[in-house]
């Protein structure tokens, strides 16, 4: 009797032990809501890993940014204390430098040619740089075009926006635009800025317009000024502790899905800026298209001037800039 009790309770923990490991619980941060592009192709992503790996990983996607705000996020992935996440290059880049060059003000002239170069040699470049600073990049999702909006005034001209409290991402490429622009940057979180927008701790922000549309900004702020100033990747990401810890096979597995949701995440992208853009329209918000762009990158040329010589960017550029 005794031995056998012994035998079962050895069977269950053998059977515990077992299925720990068979079963990999992995923590994936977001910052974006549910049906958000974002959201979607991580989902997407997350149930092929759990597929093709025979359910030994599962992925639990944290939205709308609960388990910390991207900053924070970015220093926790490369800890290895979150697994999983999806950055926009702004913040990612303050920690990664050789990627800085991603969020220079009309880099790209739109989202098919920033991929023709992502898809590329350069795109492999960026992934190495991040790859050697902790984040193992397995998809470059669609950061989409950005623009001013603004609640308190109406923008036509760049020289307009001088003076606003304008927020940006916490992010140092930003928060130097911005002061290019004689303006005042604001670094706030993402969650807060809708706030700030109502409290009127700032009279503008920018953003790309499915974010604008699914943050509410648009109710507040109905004042579109349409720059496009930065059109940028964001980038589906693993932390080097967990890559290292996967298998050839499993590495195979987690890149296939993550190639896989950036081409969703694109698709479903295209679609969402033009439902963001009715959307946004069919509540009374006004766009002014910014006539001619050449005196506001004018106004940047400090900023080309600084990465054209720091010897990380200049490369980089020249890459992107056709001579
Ligand atoms: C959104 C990005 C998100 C940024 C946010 C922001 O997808 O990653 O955190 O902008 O402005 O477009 O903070």
């Amino acid at each position: 009797m005794r031995t056998s009790i012994k035998g079962l309770l050895c069977l269950s923990i053998a059977l515990s032990a077992g299925m720990s490991l068979a079963q990999t619980r992995l923590r994936a941060w977001n910052i974006h809501p549910d049906g958000y592009p974002v959201t979607e192709a991580m989902k997407s992503f997350a149930a092929e890993v759990a597929k093709t790996t025979q359910g030994k990983y599962q992925i639990g996607i944290f939205s709308n940014a609960t388990l910390g705000d991207q900053p924070k996020a970015v220093q926790m992935l490369k800890a290895g204390e979150i697994d999983i996440a999806e950055f926009s290059s702004g913040p990612l880049s303050d920690a990664v430098p050789g990627i800085k060059v991603l969020n220079l003000p009309f880099l790209f002239t739109d989202s098919a040619h920033m991929f023709r170069h992502l898809d590329g040699k350069l795109g492999q470049r960026f992934a190495a740089s991040l790859k050697a600073a902790g984040f193992v990049v397995l998809g470059w999702y669609d950061g989409g075009a950005r623009s001013f909006y603004c609640a308190s005034r109406t923008v036509t001209n760049v020289r307009e926006l001088a003076g606003a409290n304008i927020r940006v991402q916490q992010s140092e490429i930003y928060t130097e635009m911005v002061k290019l622009l004689n303006a005042r940057p604001v670094a706030l979180p993402y969650k807060d800025v809708l706030d700030g927008l109502q409290q009127g701790k700032i009279d503008c922000a920018e953003n790309n317009m499915p974010s604008y549309e699914s943050t509410g900004h648009y109710k507040v702020a109905k004042n579109v000024f349409v720059t496009n100033h930065v059109i940028s990747p964001e980038a589906l990401v693993v932390s080097t502790q967990l890559w290292s810890k996967l298998g050839q096979e499993e590495q195979a597995a987690f890149s296939a899905a993550g190639a896989r949701s950036a081409l969703l995440m694109r698709e479903l992208w295209n679609k969402r800026v033009a439902l963001a853009l009715e959307v946004t329209a069919g509540q009374g918000v006004q766009f002014v298209k910014v006539k001619d762009t050449s005196s506001m990158i004018r106004r940047m040329s400090p900023l080309y001037d600084r990465y054209m010589k720091d010897p990380t960017t200049r490369q980089e550029l020249l890459s992107i800039i056709p001579q």
